[in-house]
């Protein structure tokens, strides 16, 4: 894009891309001051390849890209997702009681607090036992049943809370239209024990409603086929009421959001239901508090001391001036196991778009190709490319100072952070032995972040993902894309429909394919038995 702001990075581009994270560290010692602060996070971000110059450009681009009004316009509730037409919200999902933002004529953190006094009088009556399922037997295991953003937050803030969790209820989560998926999360299961929560925003996605109507039919067979079963095994998480009610779930168990929160944003909404029921209402309203702590500091910190906005440059940095095609993010916490998961849908659904917003093709490349596992795992696999390997790729590196309450076992944490401060030194500085056999040097300036917390709370976790969040908005808004929208992943929701009723049909006549798709469908068709 031709404006002042990126031809000063392209230029100052061509004098980094030759010095070394070790250059740089000589040439400024202090470079410890490269950190910065927010809602309980520590991020240090010396060991890039950057120096006071590229931040100060890098923050004269988003000047000049307008991030600070853009803020402002989505704090308003501005429809900043102009593809859809729609206002962009997470943020009030979170808000205090009592705050206000009125949209279109409507209060809606009113409107978000009344959601959450429904989720938790829900959670609390079956986490107390008050509300039974069909045969009068209290509820153990809960189901949910979801896929894409209806499913990769709760199930991945499950698996990082459940030290927070009821330690006598079993949650499970069923995403993929494979049979074996729901088949392995009933199995074991007493039917009369279990609560099924259906999450779908639209209410018609293939996968998720392929799978409620076999829960169901599940349900039922063990439960002696009476309807009624249904309303009590039974509830929703959607904005389609009406859908709702044709499946047989009363629409007084049904929890509603709205057409400003985009599926992966939607953790923070009745999406998490399921997470409210096994770390209670609480730490489900800590997890809110943290993500709006890191709004706040979004919203109001200078940039130069804004940590998603740093982290956001930083991508920029390396995606579009240092050629990087993919971002690692490696937690050093075995509960975080689904985070890169969740993260790869936020950012490359968000980021993955080659047009602006305005419909003009971007000219500069966009979408960080996000990947990773949690540590130490990592580093005995993949992590070989990462030291010696000819691809650069900037990694997170994420860590907390105690393990989580019940997780403390001898001095295993000091083990796991030692691991993480000793991959970034290594990373950075590499070997620097001259009698070093070729294949034994480590070249170093190999770019990562420590993102450092106390202890992960329900209220660090919150903070994280909204870091993340405003992380992915910051590049959006760099690149002029909408980052709320997903046609890619929409098309994907009908691409199936044909396919799978040509399968269904006899005979070959009206298979209009290429002659690769006809002959691959008319293989599947003639499958032996
Ligand atoms: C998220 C995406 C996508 C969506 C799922 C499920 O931003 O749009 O992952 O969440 O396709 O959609 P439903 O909740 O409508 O079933």
């Amino acid at each position: 894009m031709a404006d002042a702001a990126w031809d000063a990075l392209v230029a100052h581009a061509a004098v980094m891309r030759g010095r070394t994270v070790r250059e740089l560290f000589a040439a400024e010692p202090d470079r410890d001051r490269m950190h910065v602060e927010a809602a309980g996070w520590y991020l240090d971000y010396a060991k890039h390849r950057v120096n006071a110059d590229t931040l100060r450009l890098l923050l004269d681009l988003v000047r000049a890209r307008g991030l600070q009004a853009r803020i402002e316009a989505m704090f308003r509730g501005e429809h900043i997702n102009v593809t859809e037409d729609r206002a962009v919200l997470h943020v009030a999902l979170r808000m205090p009681a009592g705050a206000s933002l009125v949209v279109d004529g409507v209060d809606v953190v009113a409107e978000v607090h009344r959601v959450l006094g429904q989720m938790s009088d829900f959670a609390s009556s079956i986490r107390d036992g008050r509300r039974v399922g069909y045969t009068g037997r209290v509820i153990r295991n809960v189901v949910n049943i979801g896929i894409g953003g209806s499913d990769l937050g709760p199930s991945m803030a499950y698996d990082a809370l459940r030290a927070y969790s009821r330690r006598d209820m079993q949650f499970r989560f069923v995403s993929n239209v494979d049979g074996a998926d729901l088949l392995e999360v009933v199995h074991g299961l007493d039917a009369a024990e279990t609560l099924f929560i259906v999450s779908s925003k639209t209410f018609t996605t293939l996968e998720t409603l392929t799978n409620a109507r076999a829960a169901r039919a599940w349900l039922l067979a063990a439960l002696g086929g009476d309807e009624a079963a249904v309303k009590r095994h039974f509830v929703a998480v959607s904005t389609n009421a009406e859908k709702v009610a044709e499946f047989g779930i009363d629409t007084a168990d049904m929890f509603g959001f709205w057409d400003w929160v985009g599926g992966r944003y939607s953790l923070w909404s009745a999406i998490g239901l399921s997470l409210m029921l096994a770390i209670g209402p609480d730490n489900f309203r800590a997890l809110l508090a943290g993500a709006h702590a890191m709004d706040e500091h979004f919203r109001t910190a200078p940039l130069d001391a804004n940590l998603p906005v740093i982290m956001g440059v930083l991508g920029c940095w390396y995606r579009d001036f240092l050629d990087a095609q993919t971002q690692a993010v490696v937690p050093y916490a075995q509960v975080l196991v689904k985070l890169p998961s969740y993260l790869q849908q936020l950012e490359m659904e968000s980021n993955g778009k080659s047009v602006r917003a305005d419909g003009s093709p971007v000219d500069a490349p966009t979408g960080e190709i996000v990947w990773g596992t949690v540590g130490t795992n990592g580093q005995h696999a993949y992590f070989q490319l990462l030291h010696q390997g000819t691809a650069l790729v900037p990694i997170d590196l994420i860590g907390f100072d105690h393990p989580q309450p019940g997780h403390a076992l001898g001095n295993q944490q000091d083990l796991l952070v030692a691991n993480l401060i000793a991959q970034a030194e290594a990373l950075a500085f590499g070997t620097d032995d001259p009698a070093l056999p070729p294949y034994r040097v480590m070249p170093g300036n190999r770019p990562s972040s420590a993102l450092m917390s106390s202890q992960l709370t329900p209220f660090a976790l919150g903070a994280l993902i909204a870091a993340y969040e405003h992380k992915v908005m910051t590049l959006g808004t760099i690149w002029g894309i909408d980052s709320f929208d997903q046609w890619g992943v929409e098309l994907g929701k009908v691409l199936a429909q044909r396919v799978a009723s040509e399968i269904a049909a006899p005979g070959d006549a009206g298979l209009a394919h290429d002659a690769s798709t006809n002959a691959l469908i008319r293989r599947y068709r003639g499958r032996s038995s």
